[in-house]
C-alpha cells in the first residue's frame, strides 16, 4: 500500500493515517528514537534520501580537502604545515566513514564517485570559493568548519545508526579545525596591519558562503519537512543558519573584525542577531555548476581518480591473490 503525500509548504510527508503496518511500525521506531541498523525494514524514500545526503555529505569532505591543499606547500611555518596537513588527511578519513555509511543503505561507492565526477552529485556549494590568501585557511576552519560542527552535533542523534555513529567522531575532529582556525585568524588579528587587514579580507568573502552552507530558507527547503519527520533533520535549515550567526559574531568582535553585513543587528528581545538578506541567485547559481572554482575542483577530483587507477588495480590484484592464497592453504589443511 502506498502512503498519501501531503503538500506542506515546499514539501510533502507521509500522512501517518494513510501508512501502510510496515511504515507505521517503521516511522513509530523513530518516533521512539530506536535507531533504524542497515538490516532493518526501511522505506525506499528514508534509503534513497539518506543516499542522498550522506553521498552529499561524503562527496563534500572529499572535495572540501582541495580550497585547503592550494596552501600545504606555502603554509608560513613547519607548525602551521602540519597543522593543515592533518586537518586535510582528516577531512579524507570523513569522507571515507560517510562512503561506508552510504554503502550500508545498498550503494556501491563506485556509483556514488561516478556520480560525483559526472557532475550528477552535489556537494556543498562551499567548496566552490577559491582559497586567495593565507587568511583563507583561518577563516575555513573558523567560519566553514564552524557551520559544519553546528549542522553535524545533531546528525550524531540523527535516526540512522551508520550515520549517526560516524558523525560523532567527525565532530570531535571538526571541533579541532574549528579551533585552529581561529588561532590562525588570532595570530593575524594580533599582526601587522597588513595581516589584519587580510584576515577582514579573508572573513568579508568567507562570511556570505558560510551562511548560504545550509541550505535554502525553510520556506524553500524541499527536503526538510520529511527528513524532520524522518529524524535525519532535527533542526531546520534556518534554526542553524542562526545558531552560525549568534556564535560567531561575538567571536568576530573578539578578533576585532566587522561582518560584512550593514543590516546585523542585536535583537534584545528575541535574544538573536537579526542579518541582512542572503544573495540566493548566487547560492543558486554555485549548485548549478557556475560558482568561481567547479570546474576545476570537478577536474582535480576527476584527474585524482584516473591517476590512482594503477594503484586501486594493484590493490585488488594483491588481495585475489591473497584470497586465492588462503583457500589454497586452507584446502591444503
Ligand atoms: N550546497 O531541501 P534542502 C564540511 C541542496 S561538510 C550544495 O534544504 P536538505 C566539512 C540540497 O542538497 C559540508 N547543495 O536539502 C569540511 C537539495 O538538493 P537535492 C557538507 C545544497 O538535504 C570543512 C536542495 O539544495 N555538510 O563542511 C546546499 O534537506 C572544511 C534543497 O535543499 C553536509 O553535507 C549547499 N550548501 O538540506 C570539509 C551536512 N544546501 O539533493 C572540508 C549534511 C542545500 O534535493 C573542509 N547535509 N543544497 O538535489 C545536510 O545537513 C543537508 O543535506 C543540508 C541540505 C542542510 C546541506
Amino acid at each position: 500500500m502506498y502512503a498519501q503525500l501531503v503538500e506542506t509548504g515546499a514539501s510533502q510527508v507521509q500522512v501517518r493515517e494513510e501508512m501502510g503496518p510496515l511504515e507505521r511500525r517503521f516511522q513509530e521506531r523513530i518516533d521512539a528514537g530506536i535507531k533504524i541498523e542497515p538490516k532493518d525494514w526501511m522505506t525506499e524514500g528514508y534509503r534513497k534520501t539518506l543516499i542522498r545526503q550522506i553521498s552529499q555529505h561524503a562527496h563534500s569532505e572529499i572535495v572540501g580537502q582541495l580550497p585547503e591543499g592550494n596552501w600545504v606547500t606555502r603554509a608560513p611555518s613547519l607548525k602551521r604545515k602540519a597543522i593543515l596537513l592533518a586537518k586535510i588527511q582528516d577531512e579524507a578519513g570523513h569522507g571515507l566513514y560517510l562512503y561506508s555509511a552510504a554503502e550500508t543503505l545498498g550503494v556501491s561507492r563506485d556509483r556514488l564517485i561516478g556520480d560525483l565526477h559526472s557532475g550528477k552529485a552535489k556537494y556543498s556549494s562551499i567548496f566552490n570559493y577559491p582559497t586567495l590568501t593565507w587568511a583563507d585557511i583561518g577563516a575555513i576552519g573558523w567560519l566553514v568548519d564552524g557551520s559544519a560542527i553546528i549542522n553535524q552535533i545533531p546528525l550524531c542523534r540523527c535516526s540512522y545508526g551508520p550515520y549517526a555513529r560516524a558523525m560523532v567522531r567527525v565532530c570531535k575532529e571538526e571541533s579541532f579545525h574549528s579551533r585552529q582556525g581561529y588561532d590562525l585568524m588570532l595570530a593575524l588579528c594580533r599582526g601587522t596591519p597588513e595581516q589584519k587587514q587580510m584576515a577582514q579580507d579573508a572573513l568579508n568573502r568567507w562570511w556570505w558562503p558560510s551562511l548560504m552552507m545550509f541550505g535554502p530558507s525553510d520556506a524553500e527547503s524541499v527536503n526538510s519537512a520529511q527528513s524532520a519527520q524522518w529524524r535525519i533533520k532535527l533542526f531546520s535549515n534556518d534554526e542553524l543558519r542562526q545558531k552560525m550567526v549568534d556564535q560567531s559574531v561575538p567571536q568576530a568582535e573578539y578578533l576585532g573584525l566587522t561582518v560584512p553585513d550593514p543590516k546585523l543587528k542585536w535583537n534584545a528581545e528575541t535574544g538573536h542577531y537579526e542579518f541582512g538578506d542572503i544573495d540566493w541567485a548566487e547560492f543558486h547559481n554555485v549548485i548549478k555548476g557556475n560558482g568561481p572554482c567547479n570546474r576545476d575542483r570537478l577536474r582535480a577530483r576527476v584527474k585524482a581518480w584516473e591517476d590512482g587507477e594503477w594503484f586501486r588495480d594493484g590493490l585488488s590484484a594483491h588481495a585475489e591473490k591473497a584470497t586465492q592464497r588462503a583457500a589454497t592453504t586452507a584446502q591444503a589443511a
